[in-house]
C-alpha cells in the first residue's frame, strides 16, 4: 500500500497548523476527523451515564443530539394483563413431551403472551449557529479524546481560529462547553434548542429551558398492527409519561448575552462557556412518573446553579479527576511491527478504511479497546454524592435519536444486555457493573409477580425483552409476538450469573449475602417449579426454544418450541452450579445446596450431534440457519464455564460448532465470537473476527447481516447497536487473561499479530489485578496484586518463577500456585 499520497492529501486539506499539531497525537487515544459529520454515526458521543450527547462538529451549524438516560415512554408495568396464561402451561407440556406436536405448542405459546416493552426516547437537540457568511472554513478538526473524556472541533475562518470543547461531568451532572476565538470579541453566537417529543421552550431572559413530556406507550419500531397508533401521550389508565427538562445557560466575561424563547443570542464575546443540564421525573421503575414523578425542574435547575457556581476549570478538573479515576486503571499496548505506520497519522475514519483493506495496524486495535471502556464509563454510571445512579447501558447505550429506535433500544436480555457488561468486571470497570446489578433487582419484582401470574410459579423469572420499568413478562401484545424470540424463560437466570461475577471479581461477600444470593436463589425458585421430568427422568424445561434459531420439524415445517434446548439446560447448570458454590462461601443455606446438587445431577445432559457439533436441541433436529447469528447453545463455553479443556469432548465439539457456524453475522453475533474463540484458547481465529467486527462500514440496515463498525467506532449490527462494542473489548481481554476456572490463565490467546505488547490493570476473579508483558508471541513477566489474600494459582503456557512457589507441569500447561497476602504485589518471571 503507497501511503504518500494519503499523507499529502491530509496535510493539504487539514493545513500544517493542524497536521502538525494532532496528527501524531491520533496515534494515541483520540478519534479525529478532517469533516463535520453527515450522519449519526459519524458525530462522536459524550456521556456521563445520565446526559449523553453526539457532536456533529458543523461549523456554521453546529449540532448536539441530546439524551437523558432515564427518558423512556410508558411507566410502571401492568400486572394482571394475561391471567389465561397458566392454563395453557399444562397443554403446552402435553404437546411438546406427549405428542411432540411442536406446531401446537407454538400457537398455545402465543397465547401466553403479554405486553411489549416500551422504548427509550431521544431528549432534544442543541444547535448551534455561527455564522460565517459562507466564508470557508480552513484547519477544520474534530476528535473524541478518550484518555480525558473530551470532544472538540476546531476551525479557522478570515484568519481567526474557533473552538469548542465539549465534556460531559459525572459528579456534577452537566454538560459544559467553552467557545473560543483567537481574536478577542469574535464570537457572535445562536444557541437554540428543541426536541421530537412534546415540549415547550421558557426562558427568564438568561437561560433557555425545555420542558417537555415523553409519550405513555411507544409500539417497537417492527410492531405496526392497523389501526394503532404507534406512539401515544395520554394514557386513559391514568398514568402519563415521563417528563424532562433541560435547561441551557451561556456564561461570558466581555460578550453581550441575551435570551428568550428563540434561542440564546451572543454577540462580541471572546469566550463563552455554555452549559446544560437536565433531569427527568423518573422516580423508580414502579413509580408513575408523572403523578409520583420525581420534581425534573428543580433537579436541572439545581444541577445548573451548582455548576454555575464552579469556574470552568474547576469543573474540568473534578471531571478528569473522575474519569482518569477509571480510565486509567487499564492500560494497553501493543507494539507495531513498523513504528512509524503511516495510518497513524490518518483521520480515524481513514484509519478504520485502511485497517478494513488489511494494513496492520495494532495501535487501532488498542483504541478500539479502550474505546469500549470509554463508552461503558460514560453509559452506566453509579451513584455520586448528589448524583443518583443511572439505569444500565440499553441497546444503544445511552445515545438514541429516534422516536422509535430499533427494538425499542430497550434491554434485550436473550445475549445483548449481559454482553454490554462484559468488560465491566475483567478491564476494572466494577463500578459500572452496578447500575446493571441495581436493576436486576427492580426486574426481580415484577418477575416474581409474573411468575406467579403467567405460570403460577414461585421465584421470579424474566423473558427475553425487559425495559427501565423491569417489563419481565413474554413480549407480543398477547398473541403477535413469534416464540422464537418472546417466549424463552432464562433471562433472569442469565442475569443472575452477573451477581456472581461481580461477587468472584471483587470478593465482595456482603454484597453476594446480601444482595446477590437472594435474587439468585428466587431465580432458582422459579426454576425449580418450572423444570419437569421427560421420559427418561431428566429434568427438563418445557416450553423451551433456543433463540432465535429455528429447526426441521419431524412433521414438516419448521418449529421453535421444543424442550430441552442447550442453552436452557446450560444456563440452569450455570445458576445451580454458582448457588452451590455461593452457598459455600456464605455457609448459610446446606439444605438448598444439597437440593440443588441433586437437581443439577438429573439435567438433561449436553449432547453432541452427528456432524460432531454441540447438539442445539433435545434431539438432534436439523437447524433452519446453518448460519444463525446466535451461537445459544455455546453458553457453556462462553459466558459459562462449563465446557474448557477439561471437558474435551465438548470442547472438541463447541470448536466444530464454530466452525460450521462460520464467521458470519451482526455485530454482536462477531464479538461473541471473539469471546468464543478466546475461549477456546484460538488466538489467531478470535483476532480474524476482530478484524471483521472492526470492517468499517457505513450500512444503515441490512437485516441481520453484516456487522462491522461506523466512522464513529460504534459498532453496526446493522444499524448501531452498542453490545459489539463491549463485546469487542472483553473479548480482547479474554484472549489476554482468563479467569473462568480455577486459575487465571495469562496470555491464553494471544494472537501471532499481537507478537509484542503489555496490558496493566487487568482484573482477575478471587480478587487479583494483573499486568502481563510479552515478548515474541511469549510471556515476559508478570506483576499480580492481591486484593483479597486469596490463593493465586496462575496457569501458563511455559514455566515461570515466582517467590516461594514451585511450578508443575500438567497437559494443559504449567501450573504455579502460591499463597497471598492482601494489599501485596507479586513479581512472576518467565524461565525455570
Ligand atoms: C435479538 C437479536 C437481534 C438484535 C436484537 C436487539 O433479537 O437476535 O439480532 O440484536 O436482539
Amino acid at each position: 500500500m503507497n501511503f504518500l499520497p494519503r499523507k499529502l492529501i491530509v496535510a493539504s486539506v487539514l493545513g500544517l497548523w493542524c497536521f502538525s499539531s494532532h496528527a501524531q497525537e491520533s496515534a494515541g487515544l483520540k478519534l479525529w476527523y478532517k469533516k463535520p459529520a453527515a450522519r449519526w454515526v459519524e458525530a462522536l458521543p459524550v456521556g456521563n451515564g445520565h446526559i449523553g450527547a453526539m457532536i456533529f462538529g458543523g461549523v456554521e451549524q453546529e449540532l448536539l443530539q441530546l439524551n437523558e438516560s432515564s427518558l423512556w415512554s410508558g411507566g410502571p408495568v401492568k400486572t394482571n394483563v394475561n391471567p389465561a396464561s397458566a392454563s395453557y402451561l399444562p397443554q403446552v407440556r402435553e404437546a411438546l413431551l406427549k405428542e411432540q406436536d411442536y406446531e401446537k405448542a407454538n400457537a398455545l405459546l402465543k397465547k401466553m403472551q403479554g405486553l411489549y416493552t416500551e422504548s427509550y426516547m431521544p431528549m432534544g437537540d442543541l444547535q448551534i449557529r455561527q455564522d460565517f457568511k459562507d466564508k470557508k472554513p480552513t484547519s477544520y478538526y474534530r476528535d473524541l479524546d478518550i484518555a480525558h473524556s473530551m470532544a472538540s472541533t476546531s476551525f479557522t475562518v478570515d484568519g481567526v481560529s474557533y473552538k469548542r470543547e465539549i465534556f460531559t461531568s459525572a459528579p456534577d451532572n452537566i454538560l459544559v462547553m467553552r467557545i473560543s476565538a483567537s481574536k478577542p470579541k469574535q464570537l457572535n453566537f445562536t444557541v437554540s434548542a428543541n426536541s421530537r417529543l412534546h415540549y415547550k421552550l421558557e426562558t427568564d431572559g438568561k437561560e433557555l429551558v425545555v420542558n417537555g413530556k415523553a409519550p405513555s406507550h411507544v409500539n417497537p419500531n417492527y410492531y405496526n398492527p392497523p389501526g394503532q397508533q404507534p406512539i401515544i401521550y395520554d394514557d386513559p389508565n391514568g398514568c402519563n409519561g415521563t417528563r424532562f427538562q433541560f435547561r441551557i445557560k451561556a456564561v461570558s466575561k466581555d460578550g453581550i448575552i441575551s435570551a428568550d424563547t428563540s434561542g440564546i443570542s451572543v454577540k462580541d464575546a471572546s469566550e463563552v462557556f455554555v452549559y446544560l443540564s437536565a433531569a427527568t421525573s423518573f422516580n423508580g421503575f414502579d413509580k408513575c412518573p408523572d403523578k409520583d414523578g420525581k420534581d425534573e425542574k428543580a433537579l436541572a435547575k439545581g444541577y445548573l446553579d451548582k455548576a454555575l457556581a464552579r469556574s470552568y476549570a474547576d469543573l474540568k478538573s473534578r471531571h478528569e479527576l473522575d474519569y482518569h479515576t477509571y480510565f486509567n486503571r487499564v492500560k494497553f499496548e501493543l507494539a507495531d511491527r513498523s513504528p512509524a505506520n503511516p495510518n497513524l497519522k490518518l483521520a480515524s475514519d481513514e484509519r478504520l478504511m485502511a485497517y478494513s483493506k488489511g494494513d496492520y495496524d495494532p495501535k487501532l486495535e488498542v483504541l478500539y479497546y479502550q474505546y469500549g471502556r470509554y463508552l461503558l464509563i460514560s453509559s452506566s454510571r453509579p451513584a455520586l454524592p448528589g448524583v443518583p445512579a443511572g439505569p444500565p447501558a440499553n441497546l444503544q447505550g445511552i445515545w438514541n435519536k429516534e422516536m422509535r429506535p430499533p427494538w425499542s433500544s430497550n434491554y434485550t436480555i436473550n445475549i445483548n444486555t449481559q454482553m454490554n457488561y462484559w468488560p465491566a468486571e475483567v478491564t476494572n470497570l466494577s463500578e459500572m457493573h452496578m447500575p446493571l446489578l441495581t436493576w436486576i433487582k427492580d426486574l426481580s419484582q415484577t418477575g416474581k409477580v409474573t411468575a406467579k401470574e403467567f405460570y403460577g410459579a414461585r421465584g421470579w423469572v424474566a423473558h427475553h425483552n425487559a425495559d427501565i420499568w423491569g417489563l419481565s413478562n413474554p413480549v407480543g401484545n398477547v398473541g403477535d409476538g413469534d416464540p422464537v424470540w418472546a417466549n424463552w424463560y432464562m433471562g433472569a437466570n442469565w442475569l443472575c450469573q452477573h451477581l456472581w461475577e461481580h461477587y468472584r471479581f471483587s470478593g465482595d461477600k456482603a454484597f453476594l449475602r446480601d444482595k446477590g444470593y437472594p435474587l439468585m436463589k428466587e431465580a432458582a425458585l422459579f426454576t425449580l417449579d418450572w423444570l419437569v421430568e421427560d421420559q427418561d427422568g431428566y429434568l427438563v424445561t418445557a416450553p423451551s426454544t433456543s433463540p432465535e434459531n429455528k429447526f426441521k420439524d419431524p412433521k414438516g415445517g419448521e418449529a421453535a418450541v421444543s424442550v430441552a434446548t442447550t442453552m436452557d439446560i446450560s444456563i440452569v447448570y450455570d445458576l445451580f452450579s454458582n448457588l452451590i458454590e455461593a452457598a459455600d462461601v456464605l455457609g448459610n443455606d446446606p439444605e438448598f445446596k444439597k437440593l440443588l446438587i441433586e437437581k443439577r445431577a438429573k439435567l438433561y445432559p449436553l449432547k453432541i450431534d452427528k456432524r460432531g457439533r454441540l447438539q442445539e436441541w433435545y434431539k438432534d433436529f436439523e437447524e433452519t440457519d446453518t448460519l444463525h447469528r446466535h451461537v445459544s447453545h455455546l453458553f457453556g463455553l462462553h459466558p459459562g464455564r462449563q465446557i474448557s479443556q477439561n471437558t474435551p469432548e465438548y470442547f472438541q465439539a463447541a470448536r466444530k460448532t464454530l466452525e460450521v457456524r462460520g464467521d458470519h453475522g451482526t455485530g454482536w453475533s462477531k464479538g461473541w465470537k471473539i469471546n468464543f474463540w478466546a475461549r477456546l484458547l484460538d488466538g489467531d481465529h478470535a483476532y480474524k473476527l476482530i478484524r471483521q467486527l472492526m470492517k468499517y462500514t457505513n450500512e444503515g440496515n441490512s437485516k441481520y447481516k453484516g456487522g462491522g463498525t461506523y466512522p464513529n467506532f460504534f459498532d453496526a449490527h446493522p444499524p448501531f447497536q452498542i453490545d459489539g462494542n463491549f463485546a469487542g473489548t472483553a473479548g480482547m481481554s479474554e484472549m489476554l487473561i482468563q479467569s473462568h476456572l480455577k486459575e487465571i490463565h495469562l496470555l491464553p490467546a494471544l494472537p501471532s499479530d499481537w507478537k509484542e505488547g503489555s496490558i496493566k490493570g487487568l482484573r482477575a476473579r478471587s480478587g487479583f489485578e494483573v499486568d502481563i508483558n510479552w515478548k515474541n508471541g511469549k510471556l515476559t513477566s508478570s506483576v499480580i496484586k492481591s486484593l483479597d489474600g486469596q490463593v493465586c494459582t496462575l496457569k501458563t503456557n511455559a514455566p515461570v518463577k515466582v517467590a516461594g512457589a514451585t511450578t508443575r507441569k500438567t497437559d494443559a500447561g504449567y501450573i504455579t500456585e502460591f499463597k497471598t497476602v492482601k494489599g501485596k504485589t507479586y513479581q512472576i518471571l518467565a524461565g525455570n
